[in-house]
């Protein structure tokens, strides 16, 4: 455990928490520090984790941003470094090979809503808010807000959004794609990112690695090439022994139990 993000573990499900409630969470140089180590420990193969649900300590925030203090006083290069590291934290989570899933209690803003959109998808309470507040600081988005919020509502709505730094709450983000449910509070939103990720626990973990594996590669690349990585990924469960026992499993009329990688 770490101070400024916390890890526990049930069942194969991580639960990453940023701690900094009293900057509601708010991202400093030091926090991806601290992130990139345990999300680095995520990636090594046989780390026995299925799921990951990354969420903010606190009432009040997921996570209102990058540490606008820290950002007061950095030179241009300073501020390149800062957002490169953003960046590599967004990629990580983005290439797990399992299932992340943003729970948001409170404010996602800026570097915050970047980190929600880089996890597979986001569930939310309903007293979430969403924005991409930076050409209000003079900043424009740069953990990959501009790249991604495009991808969940369509670059029409980002733009818009992008453009004038207005904040959405829960109702709004879920009519936009933004996100894929709403709770009436954390615990239940929590409880239901556990259950879905112990759901995905019982299919092929290869299967599922290689389908976000598609998804990813799928943006920036022509259909016919991102049918190609589509075909590559099928012919690659051929090698697997979760495809030979899936399949067994079907003809023998049983569930399958797939082996834990
Ligand atoms: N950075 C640093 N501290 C913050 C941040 C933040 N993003 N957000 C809140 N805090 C701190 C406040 O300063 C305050 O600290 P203190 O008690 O010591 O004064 C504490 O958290 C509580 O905040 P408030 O008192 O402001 O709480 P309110 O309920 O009144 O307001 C808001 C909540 C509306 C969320 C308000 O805090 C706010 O507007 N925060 C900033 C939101 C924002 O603009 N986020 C985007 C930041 S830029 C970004 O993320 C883009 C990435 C660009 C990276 C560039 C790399 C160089």
């Amino acid at each position: 455990m770490t101070a400024l993000t916390q890890q526990t573990s049930v069942n194969g499900v991580t639960t990453l928490t940023i701690n900094r409630p009293d900057k509601l969470n708010a991202l400093s140089p030091a926090l991806f520090v601290e992130l990139k180590e345990i999300l680095l420990r995520l990636q090594e193969p046989g780390f026995p984790v299925r799921g990951v649900i990354l969420t903010g300590a606190g009432e009040k925030a997921f996570i209102a941003g990058a540490d606008i203090a820290a950002m007061q006083q950095m030179s241009p290069e300073e501020g390149e470094q800062f957002a490169a590291q953003g960046q590599e934290i967004t990629e990580l989570l983005e290439a797990l090979p399992i299932p992340v899933i943003a729970c948001v209690n409170g404010y996602a803003l800026g570097g915050g809503c970047e980190l929600a959109m880089a996890c597979d998808f986001i569930y939310c309470t309903e007293r979430a808010q969403f924005g991409q507040p930076e050409v209000s600081l003079g900043l424009t988005p740069c953990f990959g807000g501009c790249v991604r919020l495009s991808r969940f509502v369509g670059a029409g709505r980002a733009r818009e959004l992008i453009y004038t730094g207005r904040r959405i709450d829960a109702g709004e983000a879920l009519r936009i794609g933004l996100v894929n449910r709403v709770f009436s509070d954390a615990d239940a939103m929590l409880a239901a990112a556990r259950d879905i990720l112990l759901q995905c626990k019982s299919q092929s973990p290869v299967a599922i690695s290689l389908c976000k594996h598609t998804i990813n590669a799928s943006y920036g690349r022509t259909t016919a090439e991102a049918l190609e990585v589509e075909k590559n990924a099928f012919r690659r469960t051929f090698e697997s022994a979760d495809k030979q026992e899936g399949v067994k499993a079907f003809v023998e009329k049983r569930p399958a139990v797939f082996p834990a990688y």
